[in-house]
Formats: C-alpha cells, sequence, structure tokens
C-alpha cells in the first residue's frame, strides 16, 4: 500500500522529519517560507495529511476546497485557535495538537519573563549595550522583588500548573487561579492555590498576572482597559498564551500612563506585526514567540505529531484529537 502522503507546512527540527520520511511520503518546506492561502488551498487538494502551525490561519475559506483529500490536519503546537475547528468538522477532518510536551518550556518562559520585567532586565541590557553603564550605585535600575508575592494564572490547564509549580515551590508566590470551569481541590492544594470566580475578583488581588489560557475569539480583548484598570499599579501582566487575549491598545495606555507597573509579552495580536504603541513601552519586555523554543520540546512536539499521524493512518484514536 502506497504511504499517506503528508506536507509539513514550516522546518521542523531535523530529527524530526527524517522520522516523517521513513513513515510517509513526506513534502516538506525547505524554504520555510509560511504558505499563501493559495498554497494551502492546493495542500488540501493534493495531501492525505498537513501538518500545519501557529503561522498557518486556515479558515472555513481555506478548507473550501470541492475535491479535499486531506484528511487530518495534525497540529504542531497546543494551541490551535488559528484553525476553524467547526469548518473542519463539518468537513470530516480530523484535527490533532501537541500538549504536556512543551508544557514546562513555556512555564520556563512565562517565568523568564516575570523575573525579567520584575527586575529591569531589558533596562539593564540595553543600558549595557549602549555604552551608558556608569557603574554600581544603590538606587540604579531598582526592580521589584518577586519572591513571596502574589501571582495570579489566567487558565489553570497544563501549562497553568507548570507555572504554579515554579512560582510556588521555587519562589514561595501566592498562587490565586481564575479558570473557565472549577479547578479539582486535590489539584489546587499541591500549589496551596485558591480559585477566585471571576477575572474583577482577581486582578486587584495580584502582585502578578499571567495568562495561560486559550486564544480565539472566545478569549479575545479579555484584558480590556476595564480590568487593566483593576490591576494594582505596581502590577505587572505576563502573557505566553496568545496576542488576542490583551486589547494591545488599552495596554499600551496603561503602560504610557504607568496605570500599571509594567508587562512582559512573548505573543502577539496580528504577529509578527506589532502593535507601534508597544514598541515605545519601557516598562514592556518583549520576546518573539518563544515559549517553546528549546531543542527538547520542538523535537518533542514534532515525535508528538507523529504519533497522532501513526494512529491515525492506523485506524485508531489519535491521543490528542481534539475536533
Ligand atoms: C508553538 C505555541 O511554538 O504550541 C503552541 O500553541 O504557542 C508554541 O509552543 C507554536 O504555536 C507552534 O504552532
Amino acid at each position: 500500500m502506497a504511504k499517506p502522503s503528508v506536507l509539513v507546512t514550516r522546518r521542523w527540527p531535523s530529527v524530526v522529519e527524517q522520522k516523517l520520511a521513513e513513515h510517509y511520503d513526506v513534502a516538506l518546506n525547505r524554504s520555510d517560507r509560511p504558505l499563501s492561502s493559495a498554497d494551502f488551498k492546493e495542500a488540501i487538494a493534493k495531501y492525505d495529511a498537513v501538518l500545519p502551525t501557529v503561522t498557518d490561519k486556515i479558515s472555513a475559506e481555506a478548507l473550501d476546497v470541492p475535491k479535499a483529500r486531506t484528511k487530518i490536519l495534525a497540529n504542531y503546537g497546543v494551541g490551535f485557535t488559528h484553525i476553524d475547528v467547526s469548518a473542519a468538522a463539518r468537513r470530516g477532518i480530523a484535527i490533532t495538537n501537541t500538549p504536556d510536551v512543551l508544557s514546562e518550556c513555556t512555564a520556563d518562559l512565562a517565568m523568564t519573563l516575570m523575573l525579567m520585567v520584575a527586575r529591569r532586565a531589558g533596562d539593564g541590557e540595553r543600558e549595557l549595550r549602549a555604552g551608558q553603564w556608569t557603574g554600581w550605585r544603590p538606587t540604579h535600575l531598582m526592580g521589584t522583588k518577586v519572591s513571596g508575592k502574589v501571582l495570579g494564572i489566567v487558565g489553570f490547564g497544563r501549562i497553568g500548573q507548570e507555572m504554579a509549580r515554579r512560582a510556588h515551590h521555587g519562589f514561595g508566590m501566592h498562587i490565586l487561579v481564575y479558570n473557565r470551569s472549577p479547578v479539582d481541590p486535590a489539584i489546587l492544594a499541591r500549589y496551596n492555590a485558591r480559585q477566585i470566580a471571576t477575572l474583577e475578583e482577581l486582578l486587584p488581588l495580584c502582585d502578578f498576572v499571567s495568562l495561560h489560557c486559550p486564544g480565539g475569539a472566545e478569549n479575545r480583548n479579555m484584558i480590556n482597559s476595564a480590568r487593566l484598570d483593576l490591576m494594582k499599579e505596581d502590577a505587572f501582566l505576563i502573557n505566553t498564551a496568545r496576542g488576542e487575549v490583551i486589547n494591545e491598545t488599552a495596554l499600551a495606555q496603561a503602560l504610557m500612563f504607568n496605570t500599571i507597573g509594567g508587562a512582559a509579552l512573548d505573543v502577539f495580536d496580528g504577529e509578527p506585526r506589532l502593535h507601534p504603541m508597544l514598541a515605545q513601552c519601557d516598562n514592556l519586555v518583549m520576546l518573539p514567540h518563544l515559549g517553546s523554543a528549546t531543542r527538547e520540546a520542538r523535537e518533542a512536539m514534532g515525535f508528538r505529531v507523529l504519533d497522532n499521524l501513526n494512529d491515525f493512518f492506523a485506524g485508531s484514536a489519535p491521543r490528542d484529537r481534539v475536533a
């Protein structure tokens, strides 16, 4: 029997590309350029499986291909709000993702951002590189202590819990949780965490707020100007989830008028485009979507896609089927 044909939409770690090629008739994207919507439509007509990432916006229109051949979108990444799930379901196309294997690295990066913004690491590095460091002094670049403070975690899934583990057991932080469904008390107990019913109640209590919820239409602008106003004026906002969860104009205004202490972002609305006001905010740390960017996580994500494909084409249920 012919091997199923598979399109990998971006460059993946080479060990995974090699493994994929052993099992499937694989088309690789050696140039690593994002696919256009025309390329994508062609792919849906041509390949048994398409392996997209967050840079592939898969709308109902993109899936509207008369003779679609694709039976599975095996996404590389845990977040899949770039895919129109109901349009895929209507066409009988399965969707899988890659949870678990990136949770630790993404939480590590959220900690990195929290420490960087609180301890003014970006300011310090910019000063050094500009040759402007005049030497040690007691009042130089004083930041904010992280240890022992109150951390609000918005979205208490796998990554949110890894964040809680680091912050509570490593930094003695007090953990408050906002989650759309009730969290098992046994899970909260691991981090001595308390679930708060609404964001309106949570935000005024926190020294740091870290976002770990899904993106998509449902959570677009969840952090808007009214909610930013509820944060303490010296509190920090961290986002390693999805850019659209924050209204970036409102955030830039809060940063410019110092109504919050600062923010640190790994994800942006409409990335890689950067909201022009954000670039002007000094109390902001920014990284280019590096949450899962370690060799270990990126290889594991690839192998997890391979597991999902193997199950699917063997006729069994892929462990990470999300739709
Ligand atoms: C990925 C991510 O790098 O998995 C996710 O949802 O945000 C990142 O870890 C990227 O989205 C790959 O699609």
